[in-house]
């Protein structure tokens, strides 16, 4: 038996119902020990294996009170009453408020499998029943997603246009990456990965003699391949760095005019801002280096050898999780059209080589699986990560890309695959907030932060336990996911569930299309297969595929060069742009007035960062990246996990001379804290930091040492209770995990227990 995950395809070996082994599948070169996680997370103490409901809103009719929610016992029910109580609030608050005060973006990464996609069966099922509020863009891109279209065209289809690796490797001789290439990143891909390439395709173009440069705060960020300079720039400054080496381009007549000109429109209205004649303060390397922490000459170096080579400029996705994260992607694409060199072989920009498999993979566009989810008839809808913003003021107006959008009031949220209390920022605010709706509904397989801040828990089958097909954007392979393991406790498929409250709420048909889940597989392989057929790409017939396991689909004959239409004519292959043409003054984005992005890129101090006031007080900048040994939280029980933890917390990077300085040793256990809160975690020292940064991946359980007290320190080492939740303009309201300030000092005495992976009361 075979199984797909976001981290890599596996094989499974079960033993009179359990499993026995799980191994990577034949065939990938470079498997993620994330894999090894799931062996015994399956049936780990903290699964939910029983239909829960938080005992105060059990006696809702004697005590309403919402703020228990966290603090209080669940008392685990039958099915049937679970349901009821569910369908019941469904009903009541759709009746009595109507349906935009439902919140169901239900934002997360849920599991790999095309059927079983949580956060779509939530999206389908509340369309059945009338809509509900929604959300827009990421966590992972939201900023990016929002500028892009303005300056160069929608994100998503440039990126799936990048060039491949094997484009990189044989024509770029200078790779620039702000943010690093961190292999790390690469074990991941959204629904899939069935082969992992980019450290083979590293170590290609090592052998090419491809160049590499690491503009970022962590060394290892480029570890591979070995010998990459690093320009060890303090986070949150790379626009400076940016404005730097295009004023050295300019002033040095190392520019391309011939394609500002032809392929670019505004950059007259760019130039005076660069050379500080509309503000007195010209952007060259000697202003940016005090700003970014290098030596002015090393970046006259590096725009003198980027202009003398064929040079890539790669913009991470981390970069624009920041404040002002719109800045750095935009000044990107100017810097690579003063170069000149969009649009020919191994040149111009990338966006997130490194972030995960499949950029940089080699694929041809075609068809993949998708539960379709039906129409919204609500309008009301949210940037992603205003999601405490809208529980804290209903009725608020607030900017979004040139509109006015006003919150809902929110009376029920429903969530299904994701983990809010994972990934919201300030998540002492987010706890404040979540106070607040009358209802919580989640479905979760684990007793997790969110599960535990639910009013009514249904407990979710794993991919483990459902059959489904694995397939992923930007991978040539479909995979059939099989049933491995009987569902754990109770546990029942999403699609289960909902059908169940389908039925009492009388939309079952609508909602199941009077399919079952097999049924459902095999439709939506076949709608696949056909919508392939038109684009003359052959898949076998549905029987076949799962006999077989897996099906293949055809990597392009030449690889795409990105963006060489556009290059060669411009006129007859426009940029989705106002222009057609790359915006460096953007005429759209200067008519929103927005003081916080306007018309054409600059450099605006973060609301907080090593240049700033606040500094004194808190001197270290906090990088919360992603986790090398798990996704996000997922399998955080898990032994790759568990196996990185220092007694028991998740592990600080600091520079050995930023301990000395606080009289810090290695492994033993700090306090990390600001003015937002504060957590624990355990140090490890190491010279991969740039001094002044310190490292704490996302994704521990988040774990209060007192759930009911505000702000109580979190004991376990979860980021988010020290980030701050502001968007990163009036623009794309992004989230801006990366500008973090924090002060780190040893804890005194002994720590209490994490015991967040025990099941609560
Ligand atoms: N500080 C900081 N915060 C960040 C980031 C950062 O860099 N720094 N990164 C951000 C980014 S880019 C992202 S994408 C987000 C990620 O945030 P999330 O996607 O919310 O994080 P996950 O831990 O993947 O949460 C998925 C949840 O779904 C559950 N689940 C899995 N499969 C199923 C299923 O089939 N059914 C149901 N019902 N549940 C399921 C898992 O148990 C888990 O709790 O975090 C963001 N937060
Ligand atoms: N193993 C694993 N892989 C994953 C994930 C996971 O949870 N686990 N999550 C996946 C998801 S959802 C996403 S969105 C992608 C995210 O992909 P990224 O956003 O690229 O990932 P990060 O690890 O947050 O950041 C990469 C590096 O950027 C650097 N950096 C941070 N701030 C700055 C800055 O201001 N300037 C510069 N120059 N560098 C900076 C940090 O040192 C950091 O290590 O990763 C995906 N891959
Ligand atoms: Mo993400």
């Amino acid at each position: 038996m075979q199984t797909a995950t976001h981290w890599g395809a596996y094989r499974v070996e079960t033993e009179q119902g359990r499993l026995r082994a799980i191994e990577p599948l034949e065939g990938d070169p470079d498997p993620s020990p994330i894999g090894r996680s799931m062996l015994h997370a399956v049936d780990a103490a903290c699964r939910i294996r029983r239909p829960a409901v938080r005992l105060g809103y059990l006696q809702r009719d004697r005590v309403p009170d919402a703020r228990a929610r966290g603090c209080e016992p669940f008392v685990e029910v039958e099915w049937d009453r679970a349901l009821d109580l569910a369908a019941g609030a469904l009903e009541r608050i759709r009746r009595e408020h109507g349906n935009p005060s439902v919140f169901g973006g239900s934002y997360g990464w849920s599991s790999a499998g095309r059927f079983h996609h949580a956060q779509s069966h939530v999206h389908r099922f509340l369309n059945c029943l009338g809509g509900y509020t929604s959300s827009v863009n990421t966590y992972s891109v939201a900023a990016a997603e929002v500028i892009t279209p303005h300056v160069v065209g929608p994100l998503y289809p440039l990126m799936a246009q990048m060039s491949p690796w094997s484009v990189i490797a044989a024509h770029t001789q200078l790779f620039v990456s702000f943010g690093g290439i961190p292999l790390k990143n690469t074990q991941v891909n959204s629904g899939g990965v069935s082969r992992h390439e980019t450290r083979g395709w590293l170590d290609t173009c090592r052998r090419g003699g491809v160049e590499f440069v690491n503009v970022s705060p962590i060394r290892d960020d480029l570890a591979e391949p070995p010998g990459a300079r690093w320009l060890a720039a303090r986070p949150n400054t790379d626009v400076a760095i940016m404005l730097a080496l295009a004023h050295t381009l300019w002033t040095e007549q190392r520019c391309d005019r011939e394609f500002l000109d032809s392929h670019c429109v505004g950059f007259e209205r760019f130039l005076p801002y660069l050379l500080g004649e509309s503000d007195g303060q010209p952007k060259d390397a000697r202003w940016a280096a005090p700003i970014c922490g290098l030596q002015a000459g090393d970046l006259l170096h590096l725009a003198r050898s980027m202009s003398s080579r064929r040079t890539l400029i790669n913009v991470s996705w981390s970069v624009q999780r920041a404040d002002h994260g719109e800045q750095p992607y935009w000044m990107a694409v100017v810097l690579a059209a003063m170069l000149g060199g969009i649009g020919k072989p191994g040149e111009g920009f990338g966006f997130g080589y490194g972030a995960v498999a499949r950029i940089g993979g080699s694929s041809r566009e075609s068809a993949r699986p998708t539960l379709p989810q039906g129409r919204n008839a609500v309008e009301t809808f949210i940037p992603v990560a205003r999601l405490t913003d809208m529980l804290m003021h209903p009725g608020e107006v607030f900017d979004y890309n040139g509109r006015a959008l006003r919150y809902p009031n929110i009376e029920l949220i429903y969530w299904a695959g994701g983990n809010p209390f994972h990934h919201q920022q300030d998540l002492n605010r987010l706890a404040a907030a979540w106070r607040r709706p009358d209802t919580i509904i989640v479905h979760e397989q684990f007793w997790n932060a969110h599960a535990r801040r639910a009013d009514i828990v249904l407990p979710a089958t794993t991919a483990l336990e459902r059959e489904d097909i694995g397939a992923a954007a930007g991978d040539n392979r479909l995979l059939v996911m099989h049933r491995c393991i009987e569902p754990v406790g109770e546990a029942r498929d999403d699609f289960e569930i909902f059908r169940a409250l389908a039925q009492r709420l009388g939309v079952e048909p609508d909602y199941t299309e009077n399919r079952d889940a097999r049924q459902w597989i095999e439709s939506l392989y076949e709608r696949c297969r056909e919508r392939n057929r038109t684009a003359d790409i052959d898949l076998p017939e549905f029987a076949t595929f799962w006999r077989e396991g897996a099906a293949e689909l055809p990597e392009p004959a030449v690889p795409a060069i990105f963006l060489q239409d556009f290059r060669l004519d411009p006129q007859l292959h426009p940029l989705p742009t106002p222009s057609g043409r790359i915006e460096i003054f953007s005429a759209r984005i200067a008519g929103f007035g927005y003081p916080d992005c306007p018309g054409h890129p600059v450099w605006l101090e973060p609301y907080e960062w090593l240049g700033s006031a606040l500094a004194t007080r808190y001197p270290l900048h906090l990088i919360s990246n992603q986790p090398a040994t798990r996704l996000h939280s997922q399998l955080d029980h898990g032994c790759t996990s568990a196996a990185s933890k220092v007694q028991g917390r998740e592990p600080l990077r600091m520079h050995p001379l930023d301990a000395a300085e606080r009289g810090l040793t290695d492994g033993e256990i700090v306090r990390v804290f600001n003015d937002r809160g504060a957590c624990l975690a355990g140090l490890v020292l190491s010279e991969c930091l740039r001094r002044g940064v310190v490292q704490l991946a996302t994704g521990a359980w988040y774990c209060p040492l007192d759930p009911a007290e505000p702000g109580s320190i979190d004991v376990h080492g979860n980021p988010n209770v020290l980030t701050c939740d502001r968007g990163s303009s009036r623009l794309a309201q992004a989230p801006t995990a990366q500008t973090t300030l924090v002060e780190v000092r040893r804890w005194e005495g002994t720590a209490p227990p994490v015991n967040i992976f025990e099941p609560p009361a």
